[in-house]
């Protein structure tokens, strides 16, 4: 586990509200309880709990954002998150989340992104880099992370990109107003859309207008596809050809064959599909055959709260059920950062912190 701690690695696919500590949720809940919003020997038994089906999995989500949608929580939680995937070494991270409308408590979606930018702005523990094509946060002049990345004793960077989620369970226009959303705050660290949320709810053509929207305006697009058995909407997603797609669980031979046509990059998010019974088990997961094929993936966490993971122990599964040692797992990060969502400056600099990171392994 060690190894893949220390080894400097990129998170594609963590979102926000499912990324949060497990004491940040009992601490909040147990602010509502005393304030009587809530039952919290109810809501900790449920934050507690470790095997969700995806059904409970949703359910968690909406008791999750009783406890976080507040513009404080948002800043908080979001530099928390930051911390703790820039603590076990992830350099460059693409944190999703969906911007929430909330009126009773004077939110819009608006001032829900305003709150995770705040939230990047608030963390102390790491220079962050988070404006593309500009100047960063904090004042690391001469900020290469080659040096911080290994040796302990300079400060730690990480890139931040932010995507904005498209639920499954909004209309067109509200799809649409997270799209004109992330146009408006590009130069922030906004860089791309995603579609998530309850894949058994909703239907491809509600979002279809927003994504293609995106795509015209030159946002990156990812989407979650095939969580569930619906070849339909797989062929249509496909068809859709986005920069990158999440978890693929329930493809058949055909979507298959069409994806690695397609060389569409895969979020793999291995605790996730087990947790929810998408993927039996890892030895009949999708990972092996892609890997195999050379197919383009990219190991990620999810929701490292939730089904109380890490990335480091994501690579740590990825090694122990499919064989593969140090050498095979520095070479799937690098080639990782060939799909992120940055400029190839970025790109650039990423791959010479694995390198050096690699050298000083002497694999
Ligand atoms: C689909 C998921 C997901 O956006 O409030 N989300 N959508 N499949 C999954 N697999 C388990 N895990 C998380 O973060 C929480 C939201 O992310 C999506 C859901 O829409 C969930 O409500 P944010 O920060």
């Amino acid at each position: 586990m060690e190894d893949w701690l220390s080894m400097p690695k990129v998170e594609l696919h963590a979102h926000l509200n499912g990324s949060v500590r497990d004491s940040t949720l009992l601490e909040l809940a147990s602010v509502l309880g005393e304030k009587g919003v809530i039952v919290f020997s109810d809501v900790e038994h449920v934050i507690r709990k470790n095997d969700r089906s995806l059904t409970e999995v949703f359910r968690l989500f909406d008791l999750i954002h009783i406890l976080t949608t507040d513009h404080k929580v948002i800043t908080r939680i979001t530099k928390e998150v930051i911390e703790d995937f820039a603590s076990e070494n992830v350099v460059y991270l693409e944190l999703r989340t969906t911007p929430k409308n909330n009126a009773s408590i004077g939110m819009s979606k608006r001032s829900y992104l305003g709150a995770v930018l705040e939230g990047i702005k608030a963390v102390t523990a790491v220079d962050v880099a988070f404006r593309p094509h500009s100047s960063d946060v904090g004042s690391q002049k001469n900020s290469s992370l080659i040096n911080h990345t290994c040796s302990g004793s300079a400060r730690k960077k990480i890139y931040v990109r932010i995507l904005l989620s498209i639920d499954r369970r909004e209309t067109t226009e509200a799809a649409m107003e997270t799209v004109k959303l992330a146009l408006e705050m590009r130069d922030l660290g906004v860089v791309g859309i995603d579609l998530s949320g309850n894949p058994i709810v909703g239907e491809w053509v509600t979002f279809f207008p927003a994504l293609k929207f995106a795509r015209e305006q030159g946002l990156y697009v990812t989407l979650h596809c095939g969580e569930v058995p619906n070849p339909k909407e797989i062929r249509a997603m496909l068809d859709f050809q986005p920069q990158r797609i999440g978890h693929a669980c329930c493809f058949e031979e055909e979507e298959w064959k069409t994806l690695k046509s397609l060389s569409i990059p895969v979020e793999i998010c291995l605790t996730s599909n087990i947790r929810t019974n998408t993927i039996p088990s890892l030895d009949v997961h999708h990972f092996a055959d892609l890997y195999n094929a050379k197919h383009p993936l990219v190991i990620c966490t999810d929701d490292s709260g939730v089904f109380s993971t890490s990335l480091s122990n994501e690579y740590n599964l990825a090694a122990a059920a499919f064989g593969l040692g140090k050498r095979e797992l520095f070479q799937l990060a690098r080639n990782s950062i060939d799909f992120v969502f940055a400029d190839d400056g970025v790109k650039r600099e990423l791959k010479e912190i694995v390198n050096s990171a690699e050298k000083k392994l002497d694999l």
